[in-house]
């Protein structure tokens, strides 16, 4: 059955890999799986028939069959689940996998979104420059104890999973601001991961997406 993902018709990155749908490329990348892309512009995001798809209005999105999917974290965990190759076999194993998918998620992410908002879309008010070290204190917290987690392993619990993918995503929206460079063990991480060739695969494709003519 084929998959089809939405992405952005030109992501406002220029093709940096940071927009949500290099997580769900890299993840069908890994496991195997082929997959075709509808690319939609802001305004189509926002017409009934992609909110029908989702919700808010925002791509990923995943279609496969009858079934349509929104949310990169459900959408990946669908596909750990459905093939393998992202979530190990054993059942303890695979639950703390999950736990990882969910703590980049829901733990790490939501204080590097802040951090972009408090630098992009706030960063005129009044009081963003005091916001803003209160912000970077709260990812160094963060990213201390994830540094202290990981030690000198490769991935977070055994081998390379779901969870490790979308923690490298994660933490790679803050590589542009030096914050993950002060984490030496983290930044070998996330280089870690985008070596990965089914990386290479999905940053290629979404990079062909936003630097075509
Ligand atoms: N929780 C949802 C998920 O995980 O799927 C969030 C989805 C989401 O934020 N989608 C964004 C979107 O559609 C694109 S990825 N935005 C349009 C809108 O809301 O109208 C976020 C994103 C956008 C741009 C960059 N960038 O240019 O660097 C990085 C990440």
């Amino acid at each position: 059955m084929t998959i089809t993902l939405t992405a952005f018709d030109r992501s406002p990155d220029g093709g940096k890999g940071l927009a949500r749908d290099t997580r769900v490329r890299w993840a069908l990348e890994e496991v195997g799986q082929p997959y075709a892309v509808r690319l939609v512009s802001f305004a189509a995001m926002k017409q009934p028939a992609h909110l029908a798809l989702h919700p808010f209005g925002q791509i990923p999105t995943y279609e496969e069959g009858d079934l349509a999917l929104f949310e990169t974290g459900a959408i990946v965990l669908h596909i750990a689940q459905r093939h393998a190759g992202l979530l190990p076999d054993d059942a303890n194993a695979r639950a703390r996998a999950i736990a990882w998918m969910f703590a980049a998620l829901n733990t790490l992410e939501p204080p590097v979104l802040d951090l972009v908002t408090v630098r992009l879309v706030e960063g005129d008010k009044p009081w963003a420059r005091e916001r803003l070290p209160l912000v970077q204190d709260r990812i160094r917290d963060r990213l201390t104890r994830l540094a202290a987690r990981l030690g000198d392993a490769d991935w977070l619990d055994g081998g390379f999973s779901a969870g490790d993918l979308l923690m490298v995503s994660v933490l790679l929206r803050l590589r542009a601001s030096g914050l993950l460079d002060e984490f030496p063990t983290l930044a070998a991480y996330v280089v870690r991961g985008e070596a990965r060739p089914a990386y290479q695969r999905a940053f290629a494709a979404q990079l062909a997406v936003n630097t075509r003519p």
